[in-house]
């Protein structure tokens, strides 16, 4: 009777005492992927030069004592990689650890630091297929943490900040970095050598400034708990392939992709998304055959691609991928090919995703 009286008391006690730590703090989880901002190198001043996936997350983590400020912090490492090398089977299985942790009462936010070269295309997968309003915030560098001026750091810093923000909950998933915030769906990498390397066509959502966060704007397309799409009940994703136009193009890449099982092909146009007259008779033969042709626009400040505008598609039966980029419209046709395989049902898609 004693021993269980006093242990109860003990257990009132441990409690109280670790409470106050933590009273009030919300909890982020940081799932490490690899990249720049775990990369590492021999010279300070080479920032451009280093091994990324080195630096493992509690690392990361431990390197910014600031931290402890902010939120309750643990981390995960998923996977160890470039973001180069993603998979369709890595999207997954990250889209799959988010959308448990999200469910989970304990866990008020998520960062996902990540390589910067695909770091849009799996930003825009999770807006599409995590169905909760809790923030989701991926992060990368463009330096690795050896050089000067690293922007890791303070981009990490941050990350955890708007994941730590009821004000960031609805937004869809983010991406912080260069102390922007901008939608995981409109942002993409427009230059590869600059601090400043992640803009949206259309504009950031907001910034992130000495730990606050200002929004301008909300995004306008759906995402998140108003996607017809959950990651739960998807277990892989449509092989889509892109293949890319320009001057003299010829039909060669379309059919190989076709034959090797593509079940939609992005073609990255010139301008509005034009197709060689070289190429159509293909486009035309494979849609026969049952491959989705998909319009996209290699104008990277901001295609926009409009149907029966530079080719019929409606008498052609193809899609047009309106402002999406091609790695991003690839994202959207692999996660549709999921639910529906009708060409009015994929373009309604493209319009509204
Ligand atoms: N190779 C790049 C990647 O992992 C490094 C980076 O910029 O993060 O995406």
């Amino acid at each position: 009777m004693l021993n269980r009286f006093l242990s109860r008391c003990l257990l009132i006690a441990a409690s109280v005492v670790v409470l106050p730590a933590f009273a009030g703090k919300p909890n982020v989880v940081i799932l490490a992927t690899g990249g720049t901002i775990a990369g590492a190198g021999a010279d300070a001043a080479k920032s451009a030069t280093y091994q990324a996936a080195k630096v493992p997350v509690d690392k990361l983590i431990a390197g910014i004592p600031a931290l402890a400020d902010v939120a309750q912090v643990r981390g995960e490492q998923v996977f160890q990689i470039a973001s180069e090398s993603f998979t369709n089977e890595h999207l997954l299985t990250l889209g799959k650890r988010v959308s448990a942790l999200v469910k989970q009462a304990d866990v008020d936010g998520i960062v996902v630091t990540h390589g910067t070269d695909t770091l849009e295309e799996t930003a825009y997968f999770l807006n599409l297929v995590v169905k909760s309003d809790k923030p989701i915030v991926l992060v990368g560098s463009m330096r690795p943490g050896t050089a000067m001026s690293a922007d890791g750091t303070l981009n990490l810093f941050n990350a955890v900040n708007v994941a730590a923000s009821k004000d960031a909950r609805g937004k869809g998933v983010l991406v912080a970095m260069n102390d922007e915030l901008n939608s995981g769906r409109d942002v993409s990498k427009m230059v590869n050598i600059k601090t400043e390397a992640f803009k949206s066509p259309w504009g950031p959502l907001g910034m992130v400034v000495e730990g606050k966060n200002y929004w301008f704007r909300l995004p306008a397309k759906r995402h998140t708990v108003n996607s017809e799409f959950d990651i739960d009940q998807i277990d892989a994703l449509a092989p889509v392939e892109i293949a890319y136009g320009h001057g003299n193009v010829g039909d060669t890449a379309y059919r190989a992709f076709a034959a090797k099982g593509a079940k939609a092909i992005i073609h990255t146009g010139t301008g509005n998304g034009s197709v060689s007259n070289r190429v159509v008779p293909a486009l035309r033969e494979l849609r026969g055959q049952g491959v989705h042709i998909i319009r996209s626009s290699h104008v990277n400040a901001g295609g926009f691609v409009l149907r029966n505008a530079e080719q019929p598609d409606d008498q052609y039966d193809w899609v047009v991928a309106h402002d999406l980029n091609p790695q991003k419209a690839r994202i959207l046709a692999a996660v549709a090919l999921t639910r529906t395989q009708d060409s009015k049902e994929l373009q309604r898609i493209f319009w509204e995703y």
